[in-house]
């Protein structure tokens, strides 16, 4: 056991006040190959009064975290960079930070222990979701689920495992969420490939949806039974959306992808759409092709921030964010935030934080309490209202 810092008494330790006086931000910048326009919000770069940032725990690359039912946070850890490491999913309860997995994986580049979610069904099942890549020599992309009994992951059942070349270490994507609909969601990324993200009979480069028990349901998009598509695909032209989210407002996806050099972009993922990787963007101009078959994305950074996670916000502690989407930077660890449109189907403003003595690289993810947590390469963060800054108290005994 590894006791975790004790945050939650309110921040009195390591809590890092971010005053009004924000550093100065260079101006946003637009999109000038797509169609509509945004605005830059009020006082683009200025957080919420009152708002604070403490860090939470002390770890080596937090990938992902899940907040469970019952009080408990999982998060993943990576594992290293570099040959077959062990790597931990951890549970926090608030006060004390355990290992409720130990795993050895492939943790070359971007490979290593990735996504996590929880069943929706959790509180009865204990079922746990995860995404790694399995040792060498011969790795492979794996989704897994656990079984989670006295605070440890118990019963390993693989539900999918996709090959990849041994020599490729990026684009592995490997988030995954449940959707309103209850089947099971996730990300590859093009797998070092480029083209295949295009081919339909090729898991790379894909969003995809299967049944909770790793089966595939025939009323996805582009199912073909015996045809040549392989019928997990719920949509594709991918080169690596690290995450993605299921708006509790509207139900959409939004998925944050990672661009070559000028197309990092904000996507809303609909079922059986082509987001064009890599035939849709010109290399040499940073244009988009614009031809119809291809999904234009919501947002695009055209200087690479490398964009690693995105929450839609909802909850009592930023009102004044509610239906915003946020998006952490690996590049920059500054917090993005987007306002949409009543639909949610365009973005009509956009804001750039950047956090004092914090960096946003990875999340956010919505804590029950409205706060925005999040992660870099060194821990992971807890950004607040001073003023509804409650303990984070267990709704109800783990064990
Ligand atoms: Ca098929
Ligand atoms: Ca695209």
């Amino acid at each position: 056991m590894r006791l975790a810092w004790k945050y939650v008494l309110n921040g009195l330790i390591g809590s890092i006040l971010l005053m009004a006086c924000q550093p100065a931000h260079p101006p946003l910048k637009g999109k000038s190959s797509l169609p509509f326009a945004f605005r830059a919000l009020p006082d683009p770069h200025r957080l919420p009064s009152g708002t604070a940032v403490s860090r939470v725990l002390s770890l080596h690359m937090p990938v992902a975290l899940a907040f469970a039912p019952d009080g408990r946070i999982f998060i993943t850890e990576k594992g290293g960079f570099g040959g077959n490491q062990e790597a931990h999913v951890w549970v926090f309860d608030g006060l004390a930070l355990r290992p409720w997995l130990t795993l050895t994986v492939s943790t070359e580049g971007e490979r290593g222990l990735l996504g996590i979610a929880l069943d929706p069904d959790f509180s009865r099942n204990h079922y746990v979701y995860i995404v790694y890549t399995s040792a060498n020599p011969q790795p492979l992309w794996r989704l897994a689920r656990y079984r989670d009994q006295d605070n440890q992951g118990v019963d390993p059942t693989i539900l999918k495992e996709i090959a990849f070349d041994p020599s490729c270490a990026f684009h592995f994507s490997g988030n995954l969420a449940f959707g309103p609909d209850g089947q099971l969601y996730f990300t590859i990324g093009d797998l070092c490939l480029g083209n295949p993200a295009q081919y339909l009979e090729h898991p790379a480069g894909k969003m995809h949806r299967l049944n909770a028990d790793g089966t595939v349901p025939a009323d996805n998009p582009l199912y073909d039974g015996d045809g040549p598509n392989l019928d997990s695909v719920f949509a594709y032209g991918f080169r690596n959306t690290f995450a993605f989210v299921f708006d509790p407002f509207t139900h959409h996806i939004f998925g944050v992808e990672n661009g070559p050099q000028c197309n990092d972009e904000l996507n809303l993922i609909r079922p059986g759409r082509n987001y064009g990787w890599p035939w849709d963007f010109r290399h040499d101009t940073c244009e988009y092709a614009d031809l119809p078959q291809f999904e234009k994305p919501l947002w695009v950074w055209k200087t690479p921030v490398a964009p690693a996670g995105i929450a839609v916000y909802s909850g009592p502690m930023f009102p004044e964010w509610n239906g915003s989407i946020l998006v952490c930077a690996w590049n920059t660890g500054e917090l993005y935030r987007f306002e949409l449109n009543s639909a949610h189907t365009t973005v009509v403003g956009a804001s750039a934080y950047t956090l004092t003595g914090a960096s946003c690289q990875i999340g956010p993810w919505i804590a029950p309490d409205g706060a925005v947590w999040f992660a870099s390469s060194e821990g992971v963060y807890r950004l607040y209202r001073l003023w509804r800054n409650l303990p984070y108290l267990l709704p109800a005994p783990y064990d």
